[in-house]
């Protein structure tokens, strides 16, 4: 672990950082990367918003309000929103058929928007309950979608590798080889045509993300029709912690607004109760459970540290993490790399993700854990050495993925940039 930036690299890096967010703007949402993702994504924009904060208050509270405004009728707010079609991404709106306002994909993503709406509250109490206000109640109705439709005994299920943002994760191998993939006939990827295909998921991952779309979309994602035959559900502690703490943070904005959060309240129980079923007795970690075989995924990740941003602290955790951490020479690998499906530059087979970093540590902060502030640093040299990549190979730190990527930038303004720790009362 190392000190701090000095204050001229710090400046370079806030400036680059505001320079790579305003170049992703599209008016009214955000690119998390030209190219390689052309559209708005859901937890991109999140974390989007909190980049801005540090500088266009107005622009960061738009982010949100775009995303929301794609909201289905059944609550559902989309992972991708397909503002203007582009080529250069597949699948498109055409293969993926949603049904809301706007085009948009058929499933949701880790509801980070809410407790991110807080953090941008905070930074701007004067318009924090005008900008907020009309927002809430999509808000309450997307929370309780997840409550309706994607629970396992109180843990958080994805019906997608996608929904759960860790595309390609070890986490769901078992699941994914239990699901028959249709014979899609040819279809042409355009990811590997941004990036090289050894820091991408395989074909065998495409041909069950796709299969998957197609049964959504033949079905019209009608919720309650798909629900009993879904090939794919697997109890998934990035959903699970990440609704967690958005049940809580949501709560918290309702009683600022004077609303009445005791359905939200109701929800936070369950959800406890539900985390613990995400404890493998035998690895002694939070894990990924497949609900329809009943299998443990056996895999410690980034996602079983979000247990400190929701709440719960385990003493079991905190020598997984330093485990971990002490195997690379940047943390938190999305895998850990003792395992033999590490994989440091495969995506999320092993790469950091600095926005994951940020809700670790931001939990480790909240219990009193020296460890979060160590991450922190360790984070921010990562991106002073290495730019605002995508993600990063965690034993050398090399950038993997798109380049000048909206969300480590948000990440950098927000949290990581010494500068921010010092503006932000949040920061550790
Ligand atoms: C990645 O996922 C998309 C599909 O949603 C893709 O690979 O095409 C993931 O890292 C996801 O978490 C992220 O939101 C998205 C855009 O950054 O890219």
């Amino acid at each position: 672990m190392t000190m701090d930036a000095q204050p001229q690299t710090t400046q370079r890096l806030d400036q680059e950082a505001r320079d790579i967010m305003i170049r992703n703007d599209r008016g009214g949402y955000s690119v998390p990367t030209h190219g390689l993702y052309p559209y708005q994504w859901n937890w991109d924009s999140a974390f989007a918003a909190i980049g801005y904060a540090a500088f266009d208050m107005d622009r960061a509270w738009i982010e949100l309000e775009t995303l929301m405004a794609a909201q289905w009728h059944d609550g559902m707010v989309p992972h991708i929103v397909f503002h203007e079609v582009d080529p250069g991404y597949f699948p498109g709106p055409d293969i993926w058929g949603g049904v809301g306002p706007v085009p948009s994909t058929g499933i949701s993503q880790p509801p980070v928007a809410a407790s991110m709406a807080l953090r941008l509250w905070d930074n701007d109490p004067e318009m924090g309950a005008e900008r907020f206000l009309p927002m809430f109640d999509g808000f309450v109705r997307w929370h309780r979608w997840f409550m309706d439709w994607r629970l396992h005994d109180g843990a958080v299920c994805i019906t997608h590798p996608w929904e759960s943002g860790r595309d390609n994760t070890p986490d769901w191998d078992g699941a994914m080889a239990n699901l028959i993939p249709r014979d899609l006939g040819e279809y042409q990827r355009r990811d590997t045509g941004h990036v090289d295909a050894s820091m991408r998921p395989h074909k065998s991952d495409y041909d069950r993300y796709l299969t998957l779309v197609a049964i959504g979309h033949e079905a019209r994602w009608e919720q309650g029709a798909l629900h009993a035959s879904w090939p794919f559900r697997v109890a998934d502690p990035t959903m699970t912690f990440i609704l967690l703490r958005a049940h809580r943070d949501l709560a918290e904005l309702g009683r600022r607004l004077g609303r009445d959060v005791s359905e939200i309240e109701s929800w936070i129980p369950i959800l406890e109760a539900g985390a613990e079923t995400l404890w493998n007795p035998e690895l002694k970690t939070y894990d990924v459970r497949d609900t329809l075989s009943g299998e443990w995924s056996c895999c410690v990740s980034n996602a079983s540290f979000l247990c400190w941003w929701a709440g719960i602290d385990r003493a079991e955790m905190l020598p997984h993490l330093r485990r971990v951490n002490r195997a690379v020479r940047f943390g938190v690998p999305s895998h850990d790399p003792e395992s033999p499906a590490f994989e440091a530059k495969r995506y999320w087979r092993g790469p950091v993700w600095a926005m994951l970093n940020m809700l670790i540590a931001e939990g480790l902060d909240e219990f009193g854990y020296d460890d979060g502030a160590l991450l922190r640093q360790n984070t921010a040299r990562m991106i002073e050495e290495n730019g605002f990549a995508e993600y990063f190979d965690p034993i050398t730190g090399a950038p993997a993925g798109g380049q000048n990527f909206t969300w480590t930038a948000a990440i950098w303004l927000d949290w990581a940039s010494p500068r921010a720790r010092e503006e932000n009362r949040w920061a550790g």
